[in-house]
């Protein structure tokens, strides 16, 4: 019988600029651990092995960094993905950076080439770049980007090496028979608030749907979440991608890597997560970003468990099924 939610732990932290969101999702596990909870030992749960290792090395290619061990986690992601999507009707994936997420939309396209998969994207950043624009050269900037296979030539402002375009053309093509894996008419972005010029002129031009962080307080989270569902009533299946950059820094915590002012409240974090797991749509939610070597007695880690112990309990609601 297929089971309820797998919980997906993908430790890999190569396409961050800043050491630490690979203890991520170790930071939600303990948080559950400090509080006795024994939904991590209910939970079907699988670690993907990561290729941490690699930033060890020196770094080759400024304009796309650790490219090839990116790569490499984006092919154990998918082949993951494609194994638990088969056995399970929802995964829940905690990630470190969030590069990892344009591995998850492929596992979920490629899964189910014939469906429609709408992506909403709850994070501080737009993540559109490509190796030809981004000034950080960090690919956790770039997971949309590769997603959409766009390199927004008309605002270059880099050279790529051979070798990078190469790979670069490969994460832009990881959908069924090798094509793009979304449209911008299948994104909606969340708490958007600190993009880069190069992005900014891209999304306007691209006419991605976005709903600002002011909106929460303006209509609340309950209707932004049921403006999100009326957007994709056309779509057979939602992928849900949460970096925590997405909460105030003040109300959440710093713990993470580029953290934001005037972010969404975590309450209506909560509300909003919780709305997406009631979803009958809801295929897979990834929860990235967390990095408790930059907080304060592991507050995102705490904060990260509680969104996720809401969402598995309303999935199981939903599906009116126990874990085990
Ligand atoms: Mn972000």
């Amino acid at each position: 019988m297929e089971k309820a939610i797998e919980l997906v732990i993908n430790p890999s932290e190569l396409g961050a600029g800043t050491r630490g969101s690979a203890l991520g999702p170790y930071a939600v596990l303990y948080a559950g651990r400090k509080r006795n909870s024994s939904l991590f030992y209910k939970l079907s749960s699988v670690v993907i092995p990561n290729n941490n290792e690699l930033l060890d090395q020196p770094i080759n290619y400024l304009s796309a960094k650790r490219i090839n061990g990116v790569c490499e986690v984006y092919d154990k992601v998918m082949g993951q993905m494609k194994q638990s999507l088969s056995t399970s009707s929802t995964v829940l994936v905690l990630s470190g950076d969030h590069s990892s997420a344009t591995a998850t939309i492929a596992g979920i396209r490629n899964k189910y080439p014939e469906k429609k998969l709408g992506v909403v994207w709850v994070d501080a950043h737009a993540d559109i770049h490509s190796p030809y624009t981004t000034p950080s050269g960090n690919i956790h900037g770039m997971s949309l980007g590769a997603a959409l296979g766009i390199d927004n030539k008309n605002n270059q402002i880099n050279n790529p090496k051979e070798n990078v375009i190469k790979k670069w053309n490969w994460m832009k093509k990881l959908g069924p028979k090798s094509t793009h894996l979304i449209k911008p008419e299948d994104i909606i972005y969340i708490g958007l608030r600190d993009i880069e010029k190069q992005e900014e002129t891209l999304i306007s031009s691209l006419n991605i749907k976005t709903i600002e962080t002011s909106e929460f307080q303006k209509s609340g989270a309950l209707k932004i979440a049921e403006e999100v569902e009326h957007y994709f009533k056309d779509y057979d299946l939602l992928y849900i991608s949460f970096d925590v950059d997405s909460m105030d820094p003040m109300d959440s915590s710093f713990g993470t890597g580029t953290p934001f002012k005037n972010g969404i409240l975590v309450k209506d974090a909560k509300i909003l997560l919780g709305e997406f797991a009631k979803s009958e749509k809801l295929k897979c939610l990834e929860i990235v970003e967390i990095n408790p070597l930059l907080d304060t007695k592991n507050k995102m880690g705490e904060i990260g468990f509680s969104l996720l112990e809401n969402c598995i309990k309303n999935i199981l609601e939903k599906q009116k099924v126990p874990l085990n």
